[in-house]
Order: C-alpha cells, then structure tokens, then sequence
C-alpha cells in the first residue's frame, strides 16, 4: 500500500491573467482534489493544498483542459513572471503584460517530460534533454521575474531577481529600466544570508526585454555558487562579483550595451480597491482577499461569491502581487449583477478596511508549509484586529501601512519590505522589524528579536502614536521610524545606495 503523501500544485500564471473557464477549473479542483479552498499567491497565481500524490496526474491533466500549466511554478529556474496587472488604464499598460507574458513563454524550459509524464501518461525515459538557455543543470537556485509600471511598485520590483520598470512618455512606452539581484530569504543565525534590494542596472527598450532577460539568465547560470544552495541567488552572485563585473557579463551575452537608467518614481504598492473603470469605459472590480484564501468562513462565502461571478462574467479575471482578486472588462449592464453577488454572500467592499489591513500580507505557514516555525495566515486576522484598536484611537485608520508577516525567514510575504514585518522565530514568537519605505525601496530592520506574538501590538503601538501627532507632511510611517531614530538602517537597505 502506497502511503497517501499530500502535495501542493502551484500554477504557472504569468502576470497573474486568466479567464472564467480557468477560475472554475480551480474551483472544481480545489473541492474535488484539494482542501476546499483556493490559495492566491504573493507572485500572482493559484495554489491548491491537499493533493494526493495518486490525483495528481488528473489534476494536472484538469489543467491542461483549460489550457493552464505548472511548468516553472518551482524548482530551479525561472518563475512565475510577475506584472502589474493590466487594468487597461492606458493603452500602454496592455503592452506591457505582454512583454511580461513573452519574457514567462522565452524562459520556460522546452524539454517534454511535464506532458509525457502528466498529460500522454507516458513512462519518462530518464534521459536528460540539453534546455536550450538552462542547460542539463538549470540553474544554480529558483529565478524570479517582475515588471512594475510607476507609481506602483505591487510587484516589489527590488525583490525580484531581475526586474523590469516600465518608463513611459506620455502614453508611449519607451522601454524599461532593468534591476538585478534582489531577493529576500534568510536563514536565522546564518551571516551569509541576508536580504537585498535590487540594483538598477540600466535600460533596455521593449525590443531588448527578452535578450536581456536571457543574458542576465545565462550570467547567473554560469556565475552563480553551485557548491552552496544558501548562497546560489543571484543577489549573492552580485555582491561577490560587484555590479559592474556582473554587468559586463550581460553585455557579452546580448551584443549589445545596456543603456542609462532612466528616471522613475513608485508612490504606492496598494491595489486600486473597488470599483475602477478603465481607458475602454469597462469596469474592473478589485476583491481584497485576506492572506490570498478563498474560502467561505465565518458567513463570509468569498468562494461562493467569486465562483457565481466568474460563471456570468464576461471578461477576464486579474490576480494581483498583493494576493487580491479582480474581475476586469465588466459591462456597465453587469455590474449591478456582481455587486449582487458579492452583498448576498456577505463579502465586505473597501470601504470597511483600513488603510493597515488593505496593506496586509502573511504567507501560509502553518499548517501546510513544512518549513514553518511560527504561525502567520491564521494569526494576522486577530493581530490587525489588535492594530486596528490602536490606529483608531489615533486617528490612523485610512492611512496606508503596510504590515507583512511570516512563519519562518524565507520571507514568502516579502515581509523584509513591509513598513511594519514580523518573521517567525519559534511557535509563538517574531522578530519584528520597522523602517522600510512604504514603496518597496528600502528594506526594513530590526527591532525587536523574538518577542512573544502578545508584544507585538504593545512593541509597535507609540511610535503610531507618535507619528500620528509628529509625522512631517506625507511622511510614511516606515520614514517616520527612520527619521526619529526608532531604527537605523545600513544605506544598503535603500535602493541606489552603497
Ligand atoms: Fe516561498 C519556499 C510559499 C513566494 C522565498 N515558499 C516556499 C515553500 C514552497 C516551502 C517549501 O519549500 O517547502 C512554501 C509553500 C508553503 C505552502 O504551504 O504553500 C512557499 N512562497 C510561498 C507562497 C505561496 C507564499 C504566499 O503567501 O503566497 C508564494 C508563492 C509564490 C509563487 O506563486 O510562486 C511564495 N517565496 C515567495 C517569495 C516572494 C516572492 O517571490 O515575491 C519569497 C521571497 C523572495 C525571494 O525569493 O527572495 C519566497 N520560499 C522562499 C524561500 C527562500 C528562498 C531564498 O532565496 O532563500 C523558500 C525556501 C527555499 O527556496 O529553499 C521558499
Ligand atoms: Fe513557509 Fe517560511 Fe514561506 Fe511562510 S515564509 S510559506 S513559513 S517557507
């Protein structure tokens, strides 16, 4: 008898787009195969919990029916692409999901074994294919991809390994400034590991994006460690080369030289909540969803409601970095439809958040996550409650904080860019972490090391007291803690600095 081991299955989904039919799909798996609820990830894709190792192969061949796949989702190779996702609010940013979705097809691995495996049921040969840009060995530790379009830097565009902002002239795209080696998993007590911000390496035009994508690909291939996993990012291969050196080695692999940086400026990282209407006159609809969980709880049916609304909907559905959900390209006719949809199932719009919560993060953790040590999606609902006391009484309830959190220092959430990040020491206790820039340029440090999780809100709570009373005009909360000395961060925390 063959032990039932349970799986994850994570989507490949780049940008986070997909249609109805997809959404269903998921929804369908989810409560044939998986756990009864659908994960939304901080990379923008889906994932279900609870598989069986013997569903699997259906599960995947599901998939393949509405034309969705899982190739690159994990392992050592480049991930699921991230981009801001196209709300059509110019007729450029429509361009731009499709560089993203282009660099995803560029880099996705070409070898046959995922369909002769899970979709022909054919026995694998074990013969290993040559990928024509990963090799025999791929590449020395996972790759990730995002494309930001200022002011808003959902994406984290200075996490990512390799990061695209799109630079516009009015409603022309001109190209994109390129960042290389971000990245922000840890290892508690291990030195050699830390978190970075990306650096701006320079700028390509659109016609370069995939050239540039795979040089800087190949340069990690060949650069990075391949004796020690801990230290195999490319952030580290950067730091040991130095940016310059690493540079060079890109410029070799495209021909041709990477061009000066362009200005550019992020204001915000929070998703447009609500209802918005795009440049088309099209409505789009942005669903907060806590921690990325659909599920029906507590008389909330966010599950229900979103799988009746992607059964009448006719446009497509939009998966946000910050683990939200929006339908988008809704007539005006239909709108009154989904709004329906949402009160009767007792789902909340934005107008009852606050400015914390719309700002919230927390990866899975317990009790699906083998590498946690802490709780974190289960515990941040009562930990905002406990916030939201403090904000209210000072007067900070529609200000926009951001507060991310996980089990352990891998750093799922990104919590190392969150103005208020809490990292999960041992069962019940965080390190806490302040001072990050609210968009996403400049990492947070620490406060305070493993605090019980009843000190949290006690810990945090005077300096928002404080910075309700003696914030400068438009100073973020993560500036404040900075600029009073609450924490000093080393200037390599900021993006652009030494
Ligand atoms: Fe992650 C490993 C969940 C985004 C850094 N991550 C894991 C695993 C697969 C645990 C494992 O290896 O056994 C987690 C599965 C937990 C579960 O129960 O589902 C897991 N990571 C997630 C997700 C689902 C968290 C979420 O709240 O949505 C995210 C899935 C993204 C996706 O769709 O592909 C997720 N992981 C991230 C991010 C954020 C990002 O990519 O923007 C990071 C930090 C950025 C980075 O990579 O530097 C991240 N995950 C890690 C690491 C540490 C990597 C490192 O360089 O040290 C690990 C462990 C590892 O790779 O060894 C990890
Ligand atoms: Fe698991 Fe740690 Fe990632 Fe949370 S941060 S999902 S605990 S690996």
């Amino acid at each position: 008898l063959e032990k039932a081991f349970s799986f994850m299955l994570r989507v490949r989904l780049p940008g986070g787009v997909c249609s109805p039919d997809q959404y269903l799909m998921m929804d369908q798996l989810s409560s044939d195969y998986g756990n009864d609820t659908i994960r939304l990830t901080t990379r923008q894709t889906y994932q279900l919990h609870g598989l069986l190792k013997g569903n699997l192969r259906n599960v995947i061949r599901k998939m393949d029916d509405v034309l969705m796949d899982s190739i690159g989702a994990c392992g050592d190779i480049n991930r699921n692409v991230m981009c801001q996702p196209d709300f059509k609010k110019t007729h450029a940013h429509a361009k731009v999901y499709e560089i993203a979705k282009n660099i995803s097809l560029h880099l996705l691995p070409k070898g046959k074994a995922y369909r002769e495996i899970f979709i022909d049921g054919e026995k694998f040969s074990g013969e290993v294919e040559e990928e024509p840009i990963y090799g025999t060995t791929y590449l020395p530790r996972k790759f990730k991809i995002g494309v930001a379009i200022p002011p808003t830097n959902d994406v984290d565009v200075f996490s990512q390994d390799l990061g695209f902002i799109a630079i516009f002239e009015g409603e022309k795209l001109l190209g994109f400034n390129v960042t290389v080696g971000g990245g922000l998993g840890t290892t508690h007590g291990n030195d050699k590991t830390y978190p970075r911000v990306a650096d701006v390496m320079g700028f390509c035009t659109p016609e370069q994006v995939n050239q540039v994508a795979e040089a800087v690909v190949l340069a990690q291939r060949d650069n990075g460690s391949r004796t020690d996993r801990k230290n195999a990012r490319l952030k580290y291969t950067i730091d040991r080369m130095g940016l310059a050196a690493f540079k060079a080695e890109v410029e070799k692999r495209t021909g041709f030289p990477i061009a000066e940086a362009k200005p550019f400026e992020f204001t915000t990282i929070q998703d447009d909540y609500g209802w918005n209407q795009d440049i088309e006159g099209k409505w789009y609809y942005v669903q907060f969803v806590a921690s990325g969980r659909i599920i029906d709880k507590d008389g909330v049916n966010l599950r229900t409601a979103f799988r009746e609304i992607a059964k009448i909907h006719k446009g497509d559905i939009r998966l946000t970095p910050t683990q939200n959900l929006a339908f988008c390209g809704i007539d005006e006719a239909d709108k009154e439809a989904i709004q329906k949809i949402l009160d009767e199932n007792g789902v909340a719009g934005p107008e009852k958040l606050s400015g914390l919560r719309k700002n919230a993060m927390a990866c899975p953790a317990l009790p699906t996550c083998g590498l946690a040590l802490s709780e974190s999606e289960r515990f941040i609902p009562d930990l905002l409650d406990e916030f939201e006391k403090v904000l209210d009484e000072a007067g900070l309830s529609d200000d926009a904080i951001s507060i991310r959190m996980t089990g352990c220092p891998n750093g799922c959430a990104r919590p190392y860019l969150a103005e208020i990040g809490l990292i999960g020491k041992a069962p019940g206790k965080y390190n806490l972490y302040l001072g990050a820039k609210y968009n996403g340029m400049r990492l947070n440090t620490i406060y305070k090391e493993s605090i019980k999780a009843e000190e949290i809100v006690p810990s945090v709570e005077p300096h928002l007291k404080a910075y309700a009373k003696e914030r400068q005009e438009g100073e973020g909360f993560g500036d404040f803690c900075v600029r009073t000395g609450v924490v000093t961060p080393p200037s390599k925390y900021t993006v652009g600095q030494d």
